[in-house]
This record gives C-alpha cells, structure tokens and sequence, in this order.
C-alpha cells in the first residue's frame, strides 16, 4: 500500500496528523510539501479536487480531514 501525506508546515491539522506518526512511530507515510514541492499542490488539485490539506494519498486516492486521516491510519496500523 503506498501512503502520501499532502500537508504544509503552517497548517495546524497538518501537524495534528504530523504528531500522530511521530507518536505511533510510523514510517511508511511519504510526505508531500505542498509550499516546498512545485508539483504536490498540481497534483492534489488534479486528484482531489482541492487544495486542502492534509490530505492523505491511499494507494492514490485521496482523504480529507485531519481526524479521519488518523482514524483510518489506527486502522490500518503498518504491517
Ligand atoms: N477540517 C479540516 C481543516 C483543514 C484546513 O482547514 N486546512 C487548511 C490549512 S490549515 C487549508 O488547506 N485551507 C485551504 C483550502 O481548504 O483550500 C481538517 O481537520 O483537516
């Protein structure tokens, strides 16, 4: 499964999530800086519709909202 986190430093529901996989130690999100990184920002428009971040890439397909992000990662604990 490949995992993609769209965020931006100065968004404090970024860091929500942030602070989720430091504390759960989880190292198979491949984050995405949507300021730092020309393409990410193209890319979640094109797929997700919108800007808004975080968004959370799941195999592709994108998630909003900071608490669902990190319900849905409870749920999916890294193998
Ligand atoms: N309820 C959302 C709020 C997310 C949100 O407001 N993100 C802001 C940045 S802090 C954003 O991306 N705003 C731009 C937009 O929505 O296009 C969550 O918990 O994830």
């Amino acid at each position: 499964m490949t995992l993609g986190l769209f965020k931006k430093e100065s968004c404090p529901y970024c860091q929500r999530v942030m602070g989720y996989l430091a504390a759960a130690g989880r190292e198979d999100v491949v984050l995405r800086d949507i300021v730092h990184e020309p393409e990410a920002p193209r890319t979640l428009l094109e797929v997700g519709g919108k800007k808004q971040v975080p968004c959370l890439f799941i195999d592709g397909t994108p998630m909003y909202e900071s608490l669902d992000i990190i319900e849905w990662l409870k749920a999916h604990p890294t193998a």
